[in-house]
């Protein structure tokens, strides 16, 4: 018994001695998150947050070794409501909490702001979501996006409508924010430039919810097409909205209408109109099987389907700590300059980056709606 006692005590002093040197050699790296959690778009902002949890999660199931140690990914995940002060708060939260990395955040009008904060304290931040192109203009070497921008959402989207959809005369309206605005006035000089004419000119905002006002203005014009530069709340109820005045005119819109919630957002007053968008990112025919997989884990993980960018936002978490695997190390002053050398090849595709921190070859896919469901139209380069 005597001697029994004795392995036991030594087996546990050496399983523990094990477990000692496991856990001296384990790191814990904090990165961040933020976006809208609640609020207008907490839709998309919960899509997102999803997305890079389970980045993590899967990141934490084999833990990735960076400069020799084995690391543990914690992910410090801040609302910003959407709002652009709240963002500045969050981000000024993330810095001081310690975060070395920042995925987020989701709208232009929120991530703009924030990205001084994070340039500041030197934090590497991926929006993967944001095309205003003002994000990555502003001189900052931390700012980074794995979308297309408005400017190309934009241009796309107003030649189709001349070239495709024969419109000559277009209504545009737009909520105000720096991606509504942005992707409006983006829209207006590619189909200008193509031979429309903007007919009325509209503005409305992120909280609204009664459109009947203006749309009356813009059934007065007539036009062919109405362009919402705007996030799926407004675009949905503003197509039922449009049924209710009898309106017949074509809906077009960018990535903030083209989620997998716009059907439900617009009820049946989809069926029957002819209405088109633009997703911000474009999977190419090698990286579908494996966006198909993303899908499918993603549904069984959270009983959701992906609204739009939440494998954008796995993909931002991977790109960050795969940044630091080939740096040796977590320290932003040490990954920055191999995040910039970023060639990934994720459920999103191949990312590499531009000097702005812009996607290097950026494409995007425009959608329709049929049957309540979202309908890929192709891939645009
Ligand atoms: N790109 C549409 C949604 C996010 C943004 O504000 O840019």
């Amino acid at each position: 018994m005597k001697r029994l006692k004795s392995v036991i005590a030594v087996g546990s002093a050496v399983v523990s001695l094990g477990m000692g040197v496991a856990y001296a050699q384990e790191v814990t790296v904090k990165l961040g998150f933020a976006g809208p959690l609640t609020g207008e778009n907490a839709n998309l902002g919960k899509d997102v947050e999803r997305g890079a949890r389970m980045a993590v999660d899967d990141l934490n199931a084999n833990p990735p070794v960076i400069g020799g140690k084995k690391v543990r990914i914690e992910l410090d995940v801040e609302d910003d409501a959407g709002d652009p002060r709240q963002a500045t708060q969050v981000a000024q939260r993330l810095v001081d909490a310690g975060v070395k990395g920042v995925v987020g955040h989701f709208n232009s009008g929120a991530t703009i702001p924030a990205s001084k904060i994070y340039y500041d304290a030197h934090i590497p931040e991926i929006s993967q979501s944001s095309t205003n192109p003002k994000y990555t203009l502003q001189g900052f070497d931390t700012t980074f996006r794995l979308v297309a921008n408005d400017g190309q959402l934009g241009s796309v989207l107003g030649r189709y409508a001349v070239q495709k959809w024969n419109a000559r005369s277009v209504a545009v309206i737009d909520d105000r924010t720096a991606y509504g605005e942005g992707i409006a006035e983006e829209f207006v000089k590619s189909a200008t430039a193509a031979g429309a004419k903007v007919v009325s000119r509209q503005y409305t905002n992120d909280k609204a919810t009664d459109f009947h006002g203006i749309l009356t203005e813009v059934k007065g014009t007539n036009p062919d097409v109405v362009f919402y530069g705007g996030m799926d709340a407004q675009g949905g109820p503003m197509i039922k909205q449009m049924q209710q005045l009898g309106m017949t005119a074509k809906f077009m819109g960018g990535d903030g209408i083209c989620t997998g919630e716009l059907p439900s957002l617009a009820g049946a007053s989809l069926s029957g109109r002819q209405v088109i968008c633009a997703e911000a990112g474009g999977i190419t025919p090698e990286y579908v099987a494996g966006m198909d997989n993303f899908r499918k884990r993603f549904k069984e993980k959270y009983g959701q389907d992906v609204v739009i960018y939440a494998p954008y936002a796995y993909d931002a978490i991977m790109i960050l700590v795969d940044a630091m695997k080939r740096a040796g190390s977590s320290d932003p002053a040490k990954y920055l300059a191999y995040l910039k050398k970023t060639d990934y090849k994720g459920v999103i595709g191949e990312t590499r980056f531009d000097s702005k921190g812009d996607l290097q070859n950026a494409t995007l896919t425009l959608y329709t709606f049929n049957d309540g469901k979202r309908e890929s139209l192709g891939v645009q380069h």
